[in-house]
């Protein structure tokens, strides 16, 4: 019985593979691409595999996603209907997008874009911004990361929503629920956090209408998805003043190719993909104890829900 890694880059797929070796000695580990008997293969570690390749294995018990995110797996077509996802989450991704978030919320709650531009002028001028309290935060999403993310912004000090579709609560967070609650959400937010799985409801939900329901000169951070921003109507909302500022982590092409106008859009941060980005460590650990959940007990909590998309 066999494991195959594919993350579509040969040099991090040889450390997986290495690592995930040594935590599962009971199975062999191989690369996607050099899979060995097709019919030994039960599980298939990926980020963004090629469509039809998961298909090829007539006897795979599970896709385990390098990620909490599983879009990238559910857009092959030819992907298996009910075949179990396994998403990997755990307490080291979630700090990470903690860190991540307050980081470029106090960016953009701070005006560091506004000091940086003083800095490269030599020039000394002293800025007022209001307390974090009168501060409002927006994060779209409402799962287990995004709640965490609220509550790293509560201790700070925001005043923060959150809004889903299906709601519930959360503490110290005003939350919006459904569709129907989306403007009232935007029109109290300031610095917009988008944390929403993509699924066919969410894609470019980031668009010209929902920037023009934000408050004039709002921010907005996006460590989603790159599908569910409209790049076109980001550019014309920070040309028209409508937003102050972007912060993208997550692109529609991916690497972002070296002439996307995000690049040098002097408003916009391009992080690349980083926010909860794991070490190949913790990320190997995760993985090895939910395929042995899944192998003891045939299911396993990190089981996504294909039909929901997340
Ligand atoms: C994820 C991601 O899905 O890093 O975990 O985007």
């Amino acid at each position: 019985m066999s494991i195959v890694v594919y993350l579509g880059d040969d040099a991090e797929t040889r450390d997986w593979v290495r690592l995930l070796s040594g935590l599962l000695p009971e199975f062999e580990v191989r690369d996607f691409d050099d899979p060995g008997d097709l019919a030994a293969v039960e599980y298939a570690v990926v980020w963004a595999p090629p469509a039809g390749g998961i298909a090829s294995f007539p006897n795979i018990k599970a896709v385990v996603s390098v990620g909490a995110g599983v879009d990238h797996v559910l857009r092959d077509p030819e992907l298996p209907k009910h075949l179990p996802i396994l998403r990997t989450t755990g307490p080291d991704m979630i700090q990470r997008l903690r860190e991540y978030v307050a980081l470029h919320v106090l960016t953009h709650h701070r005006d560091l874009a506004v000091t940086d531009e003083f800095q490269s002028r030599a020039h000394w001028q002293q800025i007022v911004t209001p307390v974090a309290g009168k501060r409002r935060v927006g994060i779209m999403g409402l799962g287990q990361i995004a709640r965490a993310c609220a509550a790293t912004l509560v201790s700070l000090g925001f005043d923060v929503a959150g809004w889903s579709r299906s709601g519930g609560a959360v503490e110290d967070v005003t939350v919006f629920a459904g569709k129907d609650a989306l403007p009232d959400f935007l029109a109290r937010t300031e610095i917009l956090v988008c944390l929403l799985p993509l699924t066919a409801e969410t894609r470019d939900i980031l668009n010209a209408e929902t920037f023009s329901q934000l408050p004039k000169g709002a921010r907005l951070i996006n460590a989603g998805r790159g599908g569910h921003l409209v790049e076109a109507d980001l550019l014309a909302a920070l040309s028209e003043g409508q937003l102050a500022g972007a912060t993208l982590d997550v692109f529609r092409t991916e690497p972002l190719p070296p002439d996307h106008p995000f690049w040098k859009h002097p408003a916009i941060r391009v992080t690349p993909h980083i926010a909860s980005y794991i070490d190949a460590g913790t990320g190997a650990a995760v993985i090895a104890a939910n395929i042995r959940q899944f192998e003891a007990t045939g299911t396993c909590e990190a089981i996504a829900d294909a039909a929901r998309g997340y």
